[in-house]
């Protein structure tokens, strides 16, 4: 465990102060006594398959499955013989009721442009967008890639792949070409929608140009639908790329959704594992979209009216679950946003909370901070009072951050729950319920219902209240990952060989006498910069496939906005480089990963320390980062004169 962890748990080892909800705010909330909680905790971790079974009956189901849940971790499968499908669950079920002209879709551009579209226009587009896959030769089963900006298109092409069965695999906008194609040539992809560009902070962020530097090197993709989204030039190649509203005007808006097994590969997603290659983290319709549908109303306690808005990228799995599938799946109104927070200026999230009277509100630490920098100045010049719930997600929040969120932005009136989730658990595992729950800054509490925790040792045994260990599930929930996208052997190795009988999550936490829990970060390779995962072996292996570079250690270190920043140690080949090769190995890892993996650091170095056994000492190295006198045994050092280098050399 880092000693950046370590340091995490001192801090709140002394939180000491306790926020329950207020008794308005309990009465009407949708789960709203202590009693409840339990008694539906209880039911799930007795009787997991009533428990799920009758949480199913909120879903829309074609044929009604025949068992609720078969096999155990890693092996599970639920919902057997239901024939199920997500994008009928989260649009034409509500076509049948009062909300077919409620908005479905608020959303605002990064310029200012604003659409709204109702559960019914919602519909429309998702079945004509249907057959334009349908069209293009997509069929159940294929997978298709999404590289856009947050614009509806991207919901509406989600739904479209859902409504069919074909898997979608997003690409979050910040990757680069090489990532793409990667991940085109993982899933096989057979079609890839993108736009020509999106807004960030006034500038076009090209992604059709990236995408056909990608085709380059994916020789699965076969076509290419562009949305037209900032007017930027691109090339299109004749019987290869499409526009989207050329293709939009000549096909019909009839398009039945597929009936489709429960177990039907819904999407993957990629994400950094602690090894190089990213991760295919595969969800499959049922199990996800009940966990997504129930944690939302849970959770976020949403109700007919509420305004719901959460500012992830639906790139990463925040957008996917809490953007697009839970709240819709609920009949909910999800408001998106396209651009930067701090565009045209610092106000411009609590400009849009003031126009759309926006009711729930779900960010990140990383956020948080950044306002916190900013200024009071800017929240206070809006009318927040329409807020009666705030969200966490993504990162440890730390208690100065969350006071300052529950004093600035909820007038310590709104319950703040900090969710404590994974690309892999689908949808939120543990977070207090906004009308029962008193909160803990910094604490994530109490597992939701179907969440049966433990903090366990390396061993695998269950450790006593305040002791920090590895944090496992010793239950199955249904939105958990079912594999790895053509890696069956690596997703039993990654999560089920480390604890015996348990998924193993990659991260600390200890249980406090209370019950709560608070997560003190991962304890693999896995380092968490602006609330995105990244793994330093991705890094580390990058910058060693540059030319002047021999080898390279990466680490995290604490930074004041990100949680977490890259501190990259290299040692070269010949010389002993210079600013200009910095530059070009940070302009290497961005060029090849994603601006999201650029280094904070590059710092040249003779040697990197190791033990006796050859093993990059990457404590030291992360004690050195942050500018930490060294602390620990480092008598097994190979070299000691490598530690002093090491110090001098700097960032
Ligand atoms: C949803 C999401 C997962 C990792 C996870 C943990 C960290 C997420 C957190 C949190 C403390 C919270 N994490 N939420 N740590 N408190 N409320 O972020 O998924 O991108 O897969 O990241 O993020 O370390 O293991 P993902």
């Amino acid at each position: 465990m880092s000693s950046e962890t370590s340091e995490n748990i001192e801090s709140v080892l002394k939180e000491t102060r306790l926020f329950p909800p207020s008794a308005e705010f309990s009465e009407l909330a949708n789960i709203s006594s202590e009693e409840q909680y339990l008694e539906l905790w209880n039911k799930a971790k007795d009787q997991p398959a009533e428990f799920w079974g009758e949480m199913a009956e909120n879903l829309h189901w074609f044929k009604k499955f025949d068992t609720v849940l078969e096999g155990d971790m890693p092996n599970t499968k639920w919902f057997s013989g239901g024939k199920i499908n997500a994008c009928y669950n989260c649009v034409d079920r509500h076509l049948l009721t009062w909300r077919k002209n409620k908005a479905a879709i608020i959303w605002e551009g990064e310029p200012g442009d604003t659409r709204v579209l109702t559960y019914q226009d919602l519909h429309r587009e998702v079945c004509k967008f249907a057959n334009v896959l349908k069209k293009l030769g997509v069929t159940t089963g294929d997978r298709v890639t999404l590289y856009m900006p947050m614009i509806p298109e991207l919901a509406i092409a989600m739904l479209a792949c859902a409504r069919i069965g074909a898997t979608h695999s997003i690409i979050f906008g910040g990757f680069s070409a090489d990532a793409v194609a990667d991940r085109n040539n993982d899933a096989e992809a057979k079609v890839v929608i993108t736009a020509d560009a999106g807004w960030r902070r006034g500038k076009e962020v090209p992604l059709k140009s990236a995408v056909d530097d990608s085709l380059e090197k994916s020789p699965t993709v076969e076509k290419v639908v562009v949305v037209r989204r900032t007017g930027a030039d691109v090339t299109m190649v004749d019987d290869r790329d499409y526009w989207w509203h050329e293709l939009m005007e000549d096909v019909s808006a009839d398009c039945e959704a597929v009936e489709l097994e429960s177990e039907h590969p819904l999407f993957i997603l990629y994400t950094s594992g602690s090894t190089g290659k990213p991760k295919g983290v595969l969800h499959t319709t049922a199990g996800y979209i009940l966990g997504t549908q129930m944690t939302s109303r849970w959770v976020f306690d949403l109700k007919e009216e509420d305004t719901y808005w959460c500012t992830a990228d639906i790139g990463w799995v925040t957008g996917h679950s809490y953007i697009v599938y839970g709240p819709l799946a609920n009949g909910a109104t999800t408001l998106m946003y396209e651009g930067a927070p701090n565009w045209p200026d610092e106000g411009r999230f609590w400009e849009i909370i003031e126009k759309y009277q926006v009711n729930i509100f779900y960010t990140a630490p990383t956020a948080i901070r950044a306002f916190i920098k900013w200024g009071d100045e800017y929240p206070k010049k809006h009318d927040l009072s329409s807020l009666r719930l705030l969200g966490s997600v993504g990162e440890p929040i730390n208690s100065d951050a969350w006071m300052w969120y529950h004093k600035v932005i909820g007038n310590e009136n709104c319950p703040i729950v900090d969710t404590w989730w994974q690309t892999e658990t689908g949808s939120i595992m543990m977070s207090p319920l906004p009308g029962v729950t008193a909160t803990k800054p910094g604490s994530c509490t109490k597992p939701l219902p179907g969440v049966v925790p433990d903090i366990v040792s390396e061993e695998g045994n269950s450790l006593d209240d305040n002791q920090g260990g590895l944090l496992v599930m010793t239950q199955p929930w249904p939105s958990m990952l079912r594999t790895l996208y053509g890696d069956h052997d690596r997703f039993i190795e990654t999560y089920f060989s480390k604890i015996e009988g348990c998924y193993f999550a990659g991260d600390g936490a200890r249980r406090d006498e209370d019950g709560y829990y608070w997560i003190m970060g991962r304890v693999d390779d896995v380092i968490n910069v602006s609330g995105h995962r990244l793994s330093t072996m991705e890094v580390e292996s990058t910058l060693a496939s540059h030319e002047a570079v021999a080898e390279a250690a990466v680490v995290g270190y604490p930074h004041e906005l990100k949680g977490e920043a890259i501190c990259c140690f290299v040692t070269l080949k010949k010389g002993d480089g210079s600013d200009e090769l910095k530059q070009e190995l940070k302009n290497h890892v961005r060029h090849q990963i994603g601006a999201i993996a650029s280094p904070d650091q590059i710092r040249f170095a003779a040697a990197l320390p190791k033990t006796r056994s050859g093993k990059i000492m990457r404590r030291l190295l992360r004690d050195i980062a942050a500018g930490k006198e060294q602390v620990g045994d480092t008598t097994t050092l190979e070299d000691y004169t490598v530690v002093a280098n090491l110090k001098d050399s700097e960032g």
